[in-house]
């Protein structure tokens, strides 16, 4: 077996179940020169050197909740990190022992990028993060679409997630690019996916600006189109939907050209909820998490690869509490040493679960062990 496709089924063990190799010059030639997110080559293959992008579906889930009633996973602070972390790592290990590798997350920063060939080092500013939703459309994964800035991918939707990828320093991929995929939301959709942004970058800080979108022009449009907004789905007689052949849209050009949403705002009493580029952080997109699921299924309400109530609620708040009471509900004991937050109480398997957590932890409090005391030393007694 290649080390693609063993690497591929070592993964899908954990349910990670997007694996698509590249060639790390189709994702550095994509990156306009001024984000300074290239990937520096580092070994014999050089930009031709093999590159395995890594993400997931739902597929993630119910091995990611195993883990967790087995593992110590939820005494960490990021049990989905650590849990990726490891079964990456692991794959790596039995499929494909011994062979040099640098892995890159998505979500983690990294000191380690440049700005391209040919542009003198320290002409444009390091990006922080590997553009991987680039990489994604590069590699022929999914289409980068520009009006929800998420990748669509043709099974899955929006849907999915980018981990990581696996850089081969020795090793070439010598396969030709794969086209890029065709834009599959028509016109219409993309004014409807425009508003659902406009609605949550909104909600999330009233200081972020998008380029003004014309509500009206798009529900003319929309209605004349008679269109809801879609992916490319069809509901078969038996109800559940499954692909149809999409009308390609307007191809896209190689890059975007570093095109950015948005514009600073002024500083104000919101200002905690932007990033130094004046961007929403993720911390406020948790604080209004609804909103950005609605941009998530905005380009296709309904989609049947969309995440589980469940799924969703984690990754958006990341609350491990949310964690532990999908564990309760399967009938697992969540495997945790320290007490989970309290949030979400009303839940009553939770909640007995949580009053018994503090109770042991309490129990366990008391039992403290001093060390003896110095000799000489008289031990205070009780009057
Ligand atoms: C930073 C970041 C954000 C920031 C973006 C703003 C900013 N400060 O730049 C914020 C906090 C707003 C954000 C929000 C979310 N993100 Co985010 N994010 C990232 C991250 C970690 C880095 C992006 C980056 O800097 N790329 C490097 C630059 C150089 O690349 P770029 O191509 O020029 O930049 C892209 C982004 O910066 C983005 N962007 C730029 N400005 C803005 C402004 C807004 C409002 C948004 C939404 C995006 C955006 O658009 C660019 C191209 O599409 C990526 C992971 C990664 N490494 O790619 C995930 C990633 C892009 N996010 C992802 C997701 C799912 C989300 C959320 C749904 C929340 C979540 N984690 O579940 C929300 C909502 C997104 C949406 N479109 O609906 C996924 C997308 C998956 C997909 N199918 O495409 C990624 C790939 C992470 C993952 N694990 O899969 N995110």
């Amino acid at each position: 077996m290649e080390l693609v496709e063993r690497l591929a089924s070592a993964l899908a063990r954990s349910g990670i179940d997007v694996v698509t190799p590249l060639a790390l010059s189709w994702y550095n030639d994509s990156i306009p020169a001024e984000l300074g997110a290239c990937i520096p080559a580092r070994g014999a293959a050089g930009e031709g050197a093999l590159a395995v992008l890594v993400g997931n579906s739902r597929a993630l889930w119910e091995p990611f909740l195993d883990a967790c009633a087995t593992e110590d996973l939820l005494d960490s602070d990021n049990p989905l990190d650590l849990y990726l972390q490891r079964a990456v790592c692991g794959s790596l290990e039995s499929a494909a022992p011994g062979l040099q590798h640098r892995i890159y997350w998505s979500h983690r920063r990294t000191d380690d990028l440049v700005p391209g060939p040919g542009v003198q080092p320290g002409a444009a500013g390091a990006s922080e993060h590997v553009a991987f939703q680039r990489m994604a459309h590069h590699a022929g994964l999914a289409y980068l679409d520009e009006s929800s800035h998420l990748c669509l991918h043709p099974r899955f939707g929006p849907w999915f997630s980018l981990r990581c990828v696996i850089i081969f320093d020795n090793i070439p991929w010598g396969k030709p690019q794969p086209r890029e995929l065709p834009n599959p939301l028509p016109a219409a959709t993309q004014m409807y996916v425009k508003m659902a942004l406009h609605t949550a970058v909104h909600n999330t800080s009233k200081k972020f600006h998008l380029p003004e979108v014309d509500v009206e022009a798009a529900e003319a449009a929309m209605a004349e189109a008679n269109i809801e907004p879609g992916l490319g789905v069809d509901i078969p007689a038996g109800g559940a939907p499954r692909s149809r052949s999409r009308t390609p849209e307007s191809g896209r050009s190689g890059s975007q050209g570093g095109q950015q949403v948005g514009s600073a705002g002024s500083s104000g009493s919101r200002r905690s909820s932007m990033d130094k580029d004046g961007r929403p952080c993720i911390r406020a997109v948790a604080a209004n998490w609804r909103a950005w699921v609605a941009v998530r299924d905005s380009p296709c309400p309904g989609h049947p690869m969309r995440y589980s109530e469940e799924q969703i609620v984690y990754h958006y708040t990341r609350d491990r509490a949310v964690l532990a009471k999908a564990l309760l509900r399967r009938g697992c004991v969540p495997h945790c040493a320290t007490p989970l937050p309290a949030t979400g109480l009303l839940d009553p398997a939770y909640q007995a679960y949580h009053s018994a957590a503090m109770d042991a932890q309490k129990t366990a409090g008391v039992r403290r062990h001093y060390p003896p005391a110095p000799a000489g030393v008289e031990p205070i007694t009780a009057a």
